[in-house]
């Protein structure tokens, strides 16, 4: 399988080039690299350390994807909204990470633990489209749950780390960190002012992720609304979510309140999330997952981890949790090449 890796020197492009280092998709021929001009030439295997073999780094505008199998793009909405139908016309399969398709009808939003059946078919138009991270990691978590009842609310506040931002937001992160610790600017309301997250994030947070429309949402916000209920298949699932950046530097997690409609037990619930795949759970008496635990190798950044299972004591219909996961592997990178993997493995590929 010949593929093409569009945005591979952000974030997400080099966690896709590092899980392929790692033999995440069998079958791998060429790998073509693709970024912006500056990029071209680039020896991205070298820079990363990696035993993959992986050509030089093409730009975006030299980029030829005549007889690739697959592009996976992590390259931003306009550069997919670009560029995607062209590839898929090419005849790659086109699997991406940005917002630009997400809510188109013909377009299949996929996270393979939950809704597989989307990908039984060739997509209409060549394109599959990966979630945002924090739909992603939210869905895996409640799909189990539905054994017990189907979900009717969802009340969610987020708790986004840096590199969700990209390589702009961690250098940022790191960069107003140092500066307030050196002491060479105060921790005060302007201390560290930003370009990427709007508001100064080290020692603080920003309780606003994306542009905000006219109705006081957010675009993030937005999006934890009308992600989870086309890949649940539930759109009369109300959700209200209040989407927060913090000075973490990789690991989203989310509290989440889910109402059901009938009542649940705490128990059921942790028994039905124990035997989902995928998932690592973390009962009463096992602490709970936090971002740089969650983060710290690769097997742990390959699941979701969902701990504080609990009953809410003022509704029997309702369940209270929290869920940890790597955004850019499990809400990104890993499950891109998972989609790419269930293409490899569907009767149409
Ligand atoms: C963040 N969730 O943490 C965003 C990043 O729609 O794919 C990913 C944006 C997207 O800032």
């Amino acid at each position: 399988m010949d593929i093409a890796v569009i945005g591979a020197t952000g974030v997400v492009g080099k966690q896709c080039l590092e899980l392929l280092d790692s033999g995440a998709l069998a079958g791998l021929g060429r790998v073509v690299p693709v970024a912006s001009a500056g990029s071209a030439g680039r020896d991205l295997a070298a820079e990363y350390g990696l035993s993959l073999k992986v050509d030089e780094v093409v730009a975006l505008d030299d980029f030829d994807p005549s007889g690739l199998d697959l592009a996976i793009f992590s390259a931003g909405a306009p550069i997919s909204r670009e560029l995607g139908p062209v590839v898929a016309a090419a005849g790659a399969l086109v699997v991406d990470n940005s917002s630009a398709f997400r809510m188109d009808d013909d377009i299949p939003l996929v996270v393979p633990q939950v809704n597989p059946q989307t990908m039984a078919t060739r997509p209409a138009r060549g394109i599959a489209s990966v979630p945002n991270c924090s739909t992603i990691q939210l869905v895996r978590a409640l799909h189990p749950l539905r054994a017990l009842g189907e979900l009717e609310r969802l009340i969610v506040a987020t708790y986004q780390a840096a590199s969700g931002g990209g390589l702009r937001g961690l250098d940022e992160l790191a960069a107003t960190s140092r500066a307030i610790l050196d002491r060479a600017q105060s921790t005060g309301p302007s201390a560290g002012a930003s370009g990427r997250f709007g508001q100064p994030l080290a020692f603080s947070l920003v309780p606003e992720i994306g542009l905000r429309d006219d109705d006081g949402i957010s675009h993030e916000e937005h999006k934890l609304r009308r992600e989870p209920r086309k890949i649940l298949g539930l759109p009369g699932l109300r959700v209200a979510a209040t989407a927060v950046r913090v000075p973490v530097v990789n690991g989203h997690a989310e509290a989440v309140h889910v109402t059901f409609d009938r009542p649940v037990d705490a128990r059921d619930a942790l028994d039905v999330l124990r035997a989902a795949p995928g998932l690592r759970i973390y009962g009463a008496d096992d602490g709970y997952p936090m971002p740089r635990q969650v983060c710290a190798s690769p097997e742990s950044s390959a699941l979701v981890h969902v701990g504080r299972v609990r009953a809410d004591p003022d509704d029997p219909c309702s369940l209270l949790l929290w869920v940890v996961a790597d955004n850019l592997v499990v809400g990104a990178a890993l499950t891109a090449l998972e989609i790419a993997r269930l293409a490899a493995e569907s009767s149409w590929a």
